[in-house]
């Protein structure tokens, strides 16, 4: 699949340097470039982001998508999102919070009984081995209501959301360590750790901040809680954190700002946080050996519990040497440990410099024990040149970092400068400056913060798109440019509009990396990766009703619900278990009950469940929610809820005239008749299919899979028309007639387009002449009257240049200047069959010269048309 894609892309690019010749001679890529005001370098980066209709990208991007509790998923470098995955709050479409089984994930946020709806998603991180992604799980956390979700790479669902039980507030989540054995979760505002009231006069006394460590499996790929830890910190508050790795395996890294323990009071008179907050000229990074504390906290004399959870006391830390501060520039936002693990990055927002610590100098005073002095809570604090590399001046506003493949060379964000900045931590130089629009937050390097950086691209995510974009009222979206770094200096590529949420962080990976599934084992809940305990498999549907609770066990499949009647009592507790019994690729089908606010997105395999209270009276049709077949609108069927209490009074029946039996019969002989003959063409298809090998090409090979389960079904639709025959029940015969037909029908379809594929696979390669030539053979208007192996408004043109002596010749003087051939016998014969005449279509020497190529390439290829 993947090599037919990078061939046709290097066909492609084929034609667009074919393209940048057409520049010179005043060809028609010239004649765009000036209709649409675009330079030369426009073109250049256009065509080095374009990506082409089937093609893919080489990288994948997991962004946040802030306030909306999402993640955004899109492809590098063609931007192109590809699809937003629901974490903290219901996503309609794909029923996220609508149906039970998401309902359940989405409900594991609840923070002290109260549901949560909204989250607000900052930080996207990748699961590690050895540093490096191993694509298989994606961490976010929740900055407003201190939670992390996992989300299994396997399908692009959330499985699972933890709440934080003793954070009021957090930021600095969700980092793996080296090898996902824990994810970090530091706290961001400072507040009791328990969920009582304080005042805040005892703010230094009662307030807290910390890191948790959330023990996670990365075969299962879920966090065990009851394992998990938090080491208490001083009220300072915890900013973004980072983990070591390589040399710094083992501990980690957090920054802070307020080491003042401000607490502001605009309204008694005292000036607010943000002056107290950023009195001090350094707050403090802290430094914990988290594998040491891991094995500390196995040791129930060593934590205190908070709400069911594992808390190692400031001092417990202190006494195991595992807990340090150093200064650092004051208010900083990213700390960013380097590839190998040995320099960490620091960048202070209200600093204009970046500050590059060196583990090895920080490790040698740690065992030395050589400390400057204590904080007020006891925690050793070393010294701050020290354990400096160096500092280099970088611009205003310094925020966050990625590394390149190229050793030492590393992208800092410059919020209020609105640039990317490219420099060396190693020699401290700063090497290049790119403007971007306006005020950038983080920036995404293509793997760019694993032990396996790849270079290539920095993404520049922006909190503002003045000037960019369409107006769309007073909310701008928001703007990720994409920037080229594989040059010496950047190269500004493209700008992405964002129109969800406010995107913090983005992390990307190399597609190649990633191994989603097509579809589910039959009866799965994606929720769990569990069979479901409704599964249910065709002849298995049912209604089961217990008391007034009922319980429905359905399937789908194109076209039809099983089953399309279902009637309850107005009160009764309705449980729906749906199994979408597809194996197609992509055949996903929805459902809803129409006016009861539940929707479920069924995956081929799937099984889910929706639940509802009946309460209301009446009739409700419900339905297949997404556009699955030709006979969607019939994926339908009715909820009638009817008042126990009530007298209904039936209709008078009215008397439907009925056809007589030669009628019918009529008609069944023509449904039986029409049957024959759609199979007689999917033979052709079937027969086409195995003369050209189609088992040897995956895609295709699926695609005929996919055609079969269709054809499958069609005897056992069959033995049923024949028996309804034999009883004499021809009008139910008719229907499953019909049945057969509907089934048919699916299987030509998908036959058709695995025809269609493998066409493209097994036809000689296209030169770009020949492409040119099929351009302008449907440019031109030629192919408005000639269809290639087919005779419809003029003649097949599959071997026209035998047709004729000197056939090429001939070919080009008539489409050139058919007007002088009209008297010629074979032309007036033709004319006189398709009652038209071949128009002049004024084209040039070149495009005549270049149809000809195509239609050469037709003939060798005639036995595939
Ligand atoms: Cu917006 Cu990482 Cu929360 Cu910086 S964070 S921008
Ligand atoms: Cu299933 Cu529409």
């Amino acid at each position: 699949m993947r090599e037919t894609f990078n061939k046709l892309a290097s066909i492609i690019l084929g034609t667009s340097l074919a393209a940048s010749i057409a520049v010179a001679d005043g060809g028609e890529l010239k004649k765009i470039m000036e209709a649409r005001g675009l330079t030369e370098n426009d073109v250049i980066r256009a065509a080095k982001t374009y990506l082409p209709t089937g093609g893919r990208d080489e990288f994948v991007v997991f962004s946040s998508g802030g306030q909306s509790g999402q993640i955004i998923v899109y492809g590098v470098p063609s931007m192109k999102i590809l699809k937003y995955i629901a974490v903290f709050t219901p996503e309609p479409w794909q029923g996220y919070g609508f149906d039970q089984d998401s309902l359940a994930v989405l409900r594991q946020g609840n923070i002290r009984g109260r549901e949560i709806n909204w989250g607000d998603t900052h930080h996207p991180a990748l699961s590690e081995q050895d540093g490096k992604y191993d694509g298989k799980w994606l961490a976010i956390n929740d900055k407003a209501n201190p939670r992390v979700a996992i989300i299994d790479l396997h399908d692009f669902e959330t499985k699972q959301i933890v709440v934080n039980p003793i954070f009021k507030s957090e930021h600095g989540g969700a980092f793996f360590t080296q090898n996902s054995d824990y994810i970090i979760e530091s706290c961001q505002y400072a507040a009791p750790f328990d969920n009582n009231y304080h005042p805040i006069e005892e703010y230094k006394e009662t307030y807290r901040g910390g890191a948790t460590l959330w023990k996670f499996d990365s075969k299962i790929g879920r966090i065990d809680e009851k394992a998990s830890f938090t080491i208490e910190m001083p009220p300072y508050m915890q900013d973004l954190s980072d983990a070591g790795k390589g040399v710094s395996d083992g501990w980690a890294f957090t920054n802070s700002f307020n080491t003042e323990m401000y607490t502001g009071g605009i309204e008694v008179g005292m000036p607010p946080n943000e002056a107290g907050m950023s009195r001090n000229d350094t707050d403090f990074l802290h430094i914990y050996n988290w594998k040491k504390l891991a094995e500390v906290a196995k040791d129930k004399k060593n934590v205190k519990i908070v709400n069911g959870h594992k808390i190692i006391p400031i001092e417990v830390a202190v006494a195991n040497n595992a807990l340090f501060l150093i200064p650092e520039p004051k208010s900083p936002h990213g700390v960013d440990v380097s590839p190998t693990g040995e320099y960490i990055t620091v960048c202070g927002k209200l600093d204009t410099h970046a500050s590059v610590y060196k583990w090895s100098k920080i490790k040698s005073l740690i065992d030395a024990k050589k400390y400057v002095s204590k904080d007020p809570y006891g925690i050793p604090i070393l010294d701050m040149k020290s354990s400096l590399h160096g500092q280099v001046e970088l611009g205003l506003g310094p925020l966050h970092n990625q590394y390149s493949n190229v050793d030492g060379e590393i992208y800092t964000s410059l919020y209020v400068d609105s640039q990317i900045v490219k420099w060396n931590y190693k020699d401290l130089k700063v090497l290049d400056k790119e403007n971007v629009h306006y005020n950038v937050g983080h920036l995404c390097g293509m793997e760019g913060k694993s032990a396996d950086p790849q270079g290539k691209y920095i993404i520049s995510l922006n909190k503002l798109a003045i000037d960019r974009f369409q107006s769309v009222g007073p909310l701008h979206p928001q703007n990720h440019q994409l920037i080229d770094i594989s040059g010496k200096t950047m190269d500004l590529l493209y700008d992405m509009p964002i129109p969800l949420g406010e995107p913090h962080q983005a992390v990307a990976i190399r597609a190649s990396k990633l191994h989603p599934a097509v579809r589910y084992e039959m009866g799965t809940n994606s929720k769990t990766g569990k069979q479901h305990i409704g599964k249910t498999l065709a002849g298995q549907e049912k209604i089961v009703r217990k008391g007034n609770k009922v319980f429905i066990y359905a399937t789908m499949v194109r076209s039809h619900i099983n089953p399309e009647r279902i009637t309850v009592n107005k009160g009764d507790e309705v449980t729906m278990y749906l199994t979408n019994l597809e194996r197609a690729q992509d055949e996903t089908h929805g459902f809803t009950v129409d006016h009861y606010d539940v929707h479920t997105s069924l995956e081929p395999g799937e099984t889910s469940s929706i639940k509802f209270t009946a309460d209301i009276e009446g009739v409700f049709p419900y339905y297949c929610t997404e556009f699955c077949s030709a006979l969607h609108l019939e994926m339908m069927g009715y909820l009638m809820v009817k008042d126990p209490n009530k007298k209904y009074v039936s209709a008078q029946k009215l008397k439907m005239k009925t056809m007589t039996p030669q009628e019918l019969k009529a008609e069944y002989d023509k449904t039986v008749a029409v049957n024959a003959a759609t199979d007689e063409v999917i033979q052709s298809v079937v027969a086409f299919l195995k003369e050209n090998k189609f088992e040897k090409h995956k895609v295709v090979a699926d695609l005929v899979t996919d055609a079969f389960d269709q054809y499958g079904q069609i005897p056992a639709q069959k033995k049923l028309a024949d028996e309804a025959v034999k009883a004499g029940d021809l009008e139910k015969a008719i229907l499953f007639e019909n049945m057969i037909w509907q089934l048919m029908v699916k299987t030509a379809d998908v036959g058709i387009r695995a025809k269609d594929a493998l066409v493209r696979l097994v036809a000689t390669k296209q030169s770009a002449t020949v492409q040119a030539g099929e351009k302008a053979f449907g440019e031109g208007g030629c192919s408005g009257c000639h269809v290639i192996g087919k005779v419809s408004s003029g003649p097949d043109l599959t071997g026209v240049l035998l047709r004729h002596e000197n056939g090429e010749k001939w070919v080009k003087d008539f489409i050139m200047n058919p007007e002088k051939m009209y008297n010629d016998a074979y032309v007036k014969s033709m004319i006189d069959y398709f009652n038209l005449k071949m128009p002049n279509q004024h084209m040039s020497e070149k495009e005549v010269t270049e149809i000809v190529e195509y239609l050469k390439w037709i003939d060798d290829n005639a036995n595939l048309f």
